[in-house]
């Protein structure tokens, strides 16, 4: 039944690997730009305020934030994903896409989009954060070109879906290849879970900063906001899943421990990333507590498939590792491949998820919530999981990914090992302090340099939080100079341009239960979880929406 995969190889056409590298390139770009302003906030943190001499080009230590969240957490990994998952599909499923047009005007939305959210971000008329909360107010073209960045994902997003569509019926009854399948899965999650910030701005921000309606509910909006923003989280998470399941096994000389399981945990994070969004709203007066308990639980569901995860890609890993030759307890951890960029990338990256994710699980127990909820814990937590697992593991994937696309070789890759390193160091002393403050009671998203409470205590750590935060920076310099003299270099020779890296199965996939293999249950278990867990709160909050605060501006 399987197809021998040298019969039907699938190299993708020049076209493809430019359309694929237009997206790479705006999400290297938001990266870096929006890296910029990551030190200012470090160093303020020691009362080294390089706010004062970037004015007036530069309003406020909110106004640097708010670039540095939309830009790194929003723009770098949207574009990036979705470049990546074209790459996915078309490879995985060794053919074009059925419609390439729509993928064009899908990734064009997006950068208008963009720019559209730039403007206001630039001139400070969106200050207002990367969550953008009202009662703060931005300008309508911040919310209309967030909202267009969405829509161009979603076309993109219904491209993939029909060339999916496509391969499934002219293959009946044989699995789809699991980088494909994934993919795909994970922009459909992203379908439902966008569903919350569009009945928000449509519904209500940007008739709000229209002049259309006077003011809004902000706890109605904020609702709205977590019903996205969680499964936003793995949106980002699984295409570095995706890496870390399909592809670093081979990287690694090994093989994929199981397909089966693999698949399971992509399905296990459809079904439970949208229902937990109150695991955001805590200390939110106005859900009743039943509710915020059912949605802990359900975050602890949603906590399994990553540890599933954890399993399959070390299982995966030690496979390798022995393979090479590595023996006893750690011995085969040393003998992966830890010169080559890409895995020490995603090595690295795995290792410092192990501890995102038990802070994770800190944040989820409702009780120990009130304890680091909105302190600089909660910022500590995400420069590990979505600073670290997914930023690290796409510039791991970008280094044979570049190459691959543009047909030259890696810029000296024995610098590309050492930018993951020292990105590796700087997160370990940035995260610790800010976990650590967050523990002192240090309040996020606060220029604490200013701050006049600060007790002594405190300095140390915040001492901790500039240095990490400045060998971040140089990290990410590295990364972006290795992609520009990569990009910019001579064509190499075909045969030392790296090939997209696919592990294979342990065992053969066509072994996958066919239930593992199939949208329709999991995609209607999803709703069913959605209605049960989300409706009755926003029903009631619907009916009782007090569109009664008015809009602030950026302090
Ligand atoms: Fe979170 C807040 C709970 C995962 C991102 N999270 C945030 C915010 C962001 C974020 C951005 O319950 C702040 C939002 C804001 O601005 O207010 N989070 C969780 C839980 C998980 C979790 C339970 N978060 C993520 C991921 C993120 C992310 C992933 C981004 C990508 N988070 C919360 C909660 C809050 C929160 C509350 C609200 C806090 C508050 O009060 O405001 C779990 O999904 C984590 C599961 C992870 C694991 C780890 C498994 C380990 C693996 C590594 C394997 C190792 C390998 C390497 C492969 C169980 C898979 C091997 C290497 C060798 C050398 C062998
Ligand atoms: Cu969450």
């Amino acid at each position: 039944m399987t197809i021998s995969a040298e019969k039907t190889k699938y190299e993708l056409t020049g076209q493809e690997k430019r359309f694929i590298g237009w997206h790479i390139l705006v999400a290297v770009i938001a990266l870096f730009v929006g890296s910029l302003f990551g030190p200012l906030q470090a160093f303020e943190f020691s009362g080294w305020d390089l706010y004062q001499y970037l004015a007036p080009a530069l309003k406020s230590y909110y106004q640097g934030l708010t670039l540095h969240g939309v830009l790194n957490a929003l723009v770098w990994t949207t574009f990036f994903i979705v470049g990546f998952t074209n790459l996915t599909t078309i490879k995985g499923l060794r053919r074009p896409l059925s419609h390439p047009m729509l993928n064009k005007i899908g990734f064009w939305t997006m950068l208008v989009g963009l720019v559209t959210t730039a403007v206001p971000l630039l001139a400070g008329t969106a200050t207002v954060l990367y969550t953008f909360y009202p009662p703060l107010e931005a300008s309508w073209a911040f919310y209309l070109g967030l909202t267009l960045v969405v829509v161009g994902s979603w076309i993109e997003g219904y491209g993939f879906f029909l060339t999916y569509r496509g391969w499934r019926k002219d293959n009946p009854g044989i699995r789809s290849p699991f980088i494909a399948f994934a993919g795909v899965m994970n922009m459909a999650m992203w379908q439902i879970a966008t569903l919350g910030v569009a009945a928000e701005i449509l519904s209500m921000l940007l008739p709000w900063s229209l002049g259309m309606i006077d003011a809004t509910d902000p706890e109605l909006a904020r609702t709205y906001f977590w019903f996205t923003g969680h499964p936003l989280v793995y949106f980002w998470l699984l295409p570095a899943y995706i890496s870390w399941y399909g592809m670093l096994p081979k990287q690694a000389g090994g093989k994929l421990f199981s397909d089966s399981l693999a698949r399971l945990a992509f399905w296990l994070f459809l079904l439970v990333s949208v229902p937990v969004g109150f695991h955001h709203q805590f200390v939110d007066p106005g859900i009743a507590t039943g509710w915020k308990w059912i949605h802990a639980g359900l975050t602890y569901a949603v906590f399994f498939p990553s540890m599933l995860t954890a399993f399959t890609v070390i299982a995966s890993l030690e496979y390798a590792g022995r393979k090479r030759g590595g023996t006893g307890l750690i011995g085969w951890i040393r003998a992966l491949p830890w010169k080559d960029p890409s895995v020490s990338a995603q090595l690295l990256a795995g290792i410092l998820f192990m501890f995102g994710g038990i802070g994770g699980l800190v944040n989820a127990s409702y009780n120990i919530n009130t304890v680091i909820h909105n302190t600089t814990w909660v910022p500590g937590h995400f420069h590990l999981t979505v600073a670290t697992a997914v930023t690290l593991s796409f510039i791991g994937i970008s280094y044979w990914l570049v190459p691959h696309i543009t047909g030259k070789k890696l810029y000296k890759p024995s610098w590309a090992v050492v930018q993951t390193w020292v990105w590796f160091v700087g997160m370990i002393i940035f995260s610790n302090a800010m976990h650590v403050l967050g523990l002192l009671g240090a309040p996020r998203r606060t220029p604490l340099g200013e701050a006049p409470y600060v007790p002594e205590e405190w300095s140390g750590h915040l001492l901790r939080v500039s240095i990490g935060g400045g060998i971040l920076f140089v990290a990410v310099i590295m990364y972006v100079w290795i992609m520009l003299r990569t990009a910019t270099g001579k064509k190499a020779d075909p045969e030392d341009v790296p090939e997209i890296p696919i592990a294979e199965s342990l065992r053969d996939p066509q072994l996958t239960p066919e239930w593992l293999d199939s949208f329709k249950p999991w995609l209607i278990g999803a709703v069913i979880l959605i209605v049960v867990a989300y409706g009755p709160q926003l029903l009631e909050q619907i009916a009782n929406i007090q569109l009664n605060a008015p809009g602030i501006g950026p302090p």
